[in-house]
């Protein structure tokens, strides 16, 4: 079966105001062994790290293509907007692979991952 996982995620800027945009990397990864169909890479704000439930999902979709076993998708300027009702605060920014579930994978507990670096949403 096809296993996606963020292989690389870059960090945003230290600070944003809501309503605004910055732009964001990442590299999605096929690290099983079939190929995986196009999927659909969203974007979470979250105090923690980890995705959870509730956790602010940032505006703009990142279309990944059809990838062959080992191979990569790389997104180097993705365009995120943060949604005006966001509460202010510290977040990492949480990549998450095929969020849209729309490929089977051998391990689906696997697909997101943080930045290492916080963003601050200021009003
Ligand atoms: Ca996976
Ligand atoms: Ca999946």
């Amino acid at each position: 079966m096809a296993d996606l996982i963020e292989s690389s995620v870059g960090d945003p800027p230290a600070s944003i105001k809501r309503g605004r945009s910055f732009t964001f990397a990442d590299t999605v990864l096929n690290q099983g062994i079939a190929s995986a169909r196009a999927s659909k890479t969203r974007y979470y704000l979250s105090a923690d790290g980890n995705k959870n439930a509730g956790d602010k999902r940032l505006q703009g979709d990142r279309a990944v293509p059809v990838l062959a076993p080992g191979s990569s998708s790389v997104g180097t300027a993705m365009n995120l907007t943060v949604p005006g009702d966001t509460d202010i605060g510290l977040y990492f920014v949480v990549a998450c692979a095929d969020d849209k579930t729309d490929v089977d994978e051998s391990d689906e507990e696997n697909n997101c991952a943080a930045s290492s670096g916080k963003v601050e949403i200021t009003k």
